[in-house]
Formats: structure tokens, sequence, C-alpha cells
């Protein structure tokens, strides 16, 4: 049995974002943010993979992955409204001839939470035509990159970042209202479904060749505070409805619906090859309000949890692979395969990396045994990097980052990392 019926094999590797790495992305709107001095750090230099991405590619290489995911950095394609920059095409395309020459398949993300400055001062994702410049900019990219790319990923966590951004205003633009929250909910949706269409399109007529686009879900595991609470169970089922399956819902089959709040047309048809989804934790929820926005309940501490909680990153998140496991098969009922485009921890202790890749491999085989189809593993990420508003000092990296020289050391959970996959692969091609 092949984890797919088109014949692909298990995809597997890291993934990153440009802003996370690269360095110097000073015409996006994170950019402007972190001058203004409300963050511990700024991104700066990053990782400085804008200049090093030939030894870091060479490193995948090593490291024997045969996929990775990363982002194109929409303000370096276009850093004025409809100025283009050439050089900004050829330093892509430079990455896809190296991917390409050591036979890694590129996963590419179109949006990872920053914005050209010039579409932020117009209203970013509150504009009206929000959908309409993104996708002008979609359409470029995938005309320029078609050749190199089967796989795109529209928007990373939509609701991840409208929640930060728009409903707890602690990243750009720093807003905190329910309404912004569920317009910019709208156009990423309306941005995302035709940017579906426009490379489906584009890759129809011109360029001849199949492709398969999705967005990158963050799918969290929500359990309740009291089990045996009916209110906390229907908090948990809002909670997940909203957080974990809207976007996908809305996706698959052409319409917005949330519950007894929302719903809208968006086209009838679906548009998600696959499902994206990153996993990271479980979340204990409790009821807090019927209506409005806690009616999404609320967090309870993981310290009335103490027996259950066995293990934290140092992003303070519970390590709990069984809830891969569980959404696996929850997200299952939607009939696409799915991809795991993010996965994992933030440690100083790298034996703990390692056992948190070993057993979320785990949950991810035992979920493929029971018929799954998982289209591939992507661990977040190949580099320590820069962690939003928390700066630098999460360590997510299987390959050490010294940032006062931009030195690489791999960690010995990449081995782990490379083992397990192919494992999985000779596994699950074999049978
Ligand atoms: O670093 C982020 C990434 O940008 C999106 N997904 C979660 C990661 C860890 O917080």
């Amino acid at each position: 049995m092949k984890p797919l019926s088109a014949g692909l094999p298990f995809f597997w590797g890291t993934a990153t974002s440009s802003h996370q790495i690269e360095g110097n992305n000073s015409a996006n709107d994170w950019w402007a943010w972190e001058q203004t001095g409300k963050l511990k750090e700024a991104s700066g230099l990053a990782c400085d993979h804008f200049r090093r991405f030939r030894e870091d590619i060479d490193l995948i290489s090593k490291l024997g992955h045969n996929a990775y995911r990363f982002s194109l950095e929409w303000s370096r394609f276009e850093p004025q409204e409809g100025v283009w920059d050439d050089e900004a095409f050829k330093y892509y395309e430079e990455i896809f001839k190296e991917l390409h020459a050591r036979k890694i398949e590129p996963i590419v993300t179109l949006h990872h939470f920053t914005n050209p400055q010039w579409f932020a001062d117009q209203g970013g994702w509150l504009s009206e035509k929000a959908s309409f410049y993104f996708n002008r900019y979609v359409s470029r990219a995938a005309t320029a990159y078609g050749k190199w790319v089967r796989f795109w990923i529209t928007i990373n966590e939509p609701l991840v970042y409208l929640y930060h951004s728009f409903f707890a205003g602690l990243w750009p633009p720093g807003i905190k209202s329910y309404r912004a929250s569920m317009k910019v909910l709208r156009h990423q949706l309306q941005a995302h479904v035709e940017a579906y269409r426009t490379i489906h399109h584009i890759y129809e007529t011109a360029l001849k060749t199949e492709v398969w686009v999705s967005v990158a879900a963050h799918v969290g595991h929500f359990t309740p505070c009291r089990p045996g609470s009916f209110k906390d169970r229907w908090a948990v089922f809002s909670r997940s409805w909203f957080f974990n399956e809207l976007f996908l819902n809305a996706a698959t089959s052409g319409f917005l619906f949330f519950p007894g709040i929302y719903s809208e047309f968006l086209s009838g048809r679906k548009s998600l090859d696959f499902i994206g989804m990153n996993y990271y934790t479980r979340d204990f929820i409790r009821f807090s309000s019927w209506f409005g926005e806690n009616s999404l309940g609320v967090s309870c501490d993981k310290a009335h949890h103490q027996k259950e909680v066995k293990e934290l990153s140092m992003m303070g998140w519970e390590v709990h692979p069984e809830g891969l496991y569980e959404v696996l098969l929850r997200l299952n009922r939607y009939h696409l395969p799915i991809m795991i485009t993010e996965n994992g921890i933030a440690t100083q202790d790298d034996g703990q990396r390692s056992r948190f890749i070993l057993d979320h491999l785990g949950a991810l085989r035992r979920a493929m045994k029971h018929g799954v189809p998982v289209l591939g593993y992507f661990y977040w990420s190949l580099l320590d990097n820069f962690e939003w508003a928390h700066g630098f000092d999460p360590r997510f990296g299987i390959v050490e980052v010294d940032y006062k020289n931009q030195s690489r050391k791999i960690k010995e959970s990449a081995q782990v990392l490379t083992e397990n996959c192919r494992k999985i692969m000779s596994e699950f091609e074999k049978k």
C-alpha cells in the first residue's frame, strides 16, 4: 500500500518561513512593528538564510530529507504597490534550482503572517481589495515557479493570524476587535478560494501538469477541563469547530458556516486538494458563556491537570503526541490526503526533542495504519529561528544556530527525524 493513490512518496523534512530565517525583510509589516520597540527583540539578520540558503539546502540534503516547506516573501517581490522586483524572482529561482538539483520537493507557502508594508497601509486583510492584491501576487508566483512546484500552501494558519493580529492585538496591526477578526476571516477565505482557482487555472492552461493546493491549518487538540460537564464539552465542540475546522470546512464545502453565528456562500465548490495541518499541543477548555467571544470557551490552568500533563515545552505547550493521532482520525472524515505541514517543540534539551519527534511519528504511523492517508510530515523547524513576539529564545531547530556568528550545528534529534521518517517510508511502500 502506498500512502497515496496518486503514487506519491511519503514527503518528509522540515518547515520554515521567510521572515523567521531570511533576515532583513525590511519591506514588510512585521519589520515595521519590530522597530516600534514593542518587542523584546527584532528579527534583524534572523538566520541570514537570505545569503546562506545554499549552505542550508546542503544541510537538508545531507540529512536525507526528500522535501522542504518554506515560504515566499511577498514584500520582496512587490516592495511597493504594483512594483515587481526582478531580483526577488531570481533569488527564489535559485532556491528552486538548488532544491531540484538535490531532488528535494518544494512545498511552497504564499502567505506566512507577513504582509508588504504598502498593503498593510491600505488596511491589509481588512481591505475589500485584499483578495485582489494577494491574487495578483499569487498569479505571478505560480507563473514564475510553476515548473518547479507541485504543492502550494496559500495561507499559513489563518485562524492563528487573525487571533493574534486582529483579536488579541499582539501582532501587527495590533487590532483588538471581534468584528475586524471576522472580516479578516472572510477576506482570507475569499483570497484562498481565488488563489486556489488562479493556481489551478495556470497549471491547467499553461503548464499542463498536476498541482495540489491547500492551506496550513493550525489544528489543536482540545479537551474539557471537567470531562463530566456538558457545558465544558460544548465549549470544546465550538472551539474545535471554529479554530480547527471552520476554514477547512468552508474550503471543502464552498460555504462558510459557524453554527448560530455566521454563514455565507463562498463559491459552493471545493478549494482544497489535500489538508495541510500544523499540530503542536493540547489545550484544556472550560465553558464561559453561551454567547459572544467567550462562547468558544476559555483555557483552564494546566496546573489543575498535573496528573495528566507530563511534559511542557519552552513555550509552555504540553507535549501530547496522542493528540496528533486523534486529530488525524478526526480530519480523515474530509476524505482528503493530509500533510502535517508543521509539528515541533521549542526546547534547549535536544533529548526532549528527539523523544518528541519519535512519539509524534509513532502517533502518525498509528493513524496511517488505521487508514489515514498521510501525505507527509514536516518538523518545525530546520533552524533555530525568530519566533515572532518571543524573539530568538525558543529553540525549535534540528539545527542549532549561533546568532553571534551564524554558524550551524546539526543536533542529534536531526538523525532521529531522518531514521524514523525513512522507516515510515519503507513500511508504507513495502505493503
Ligand atoms: O513559528 C511558528 C510558525 O511561524 C507558525 N506555526 C507555529 C510555529 C511555532 O510557534
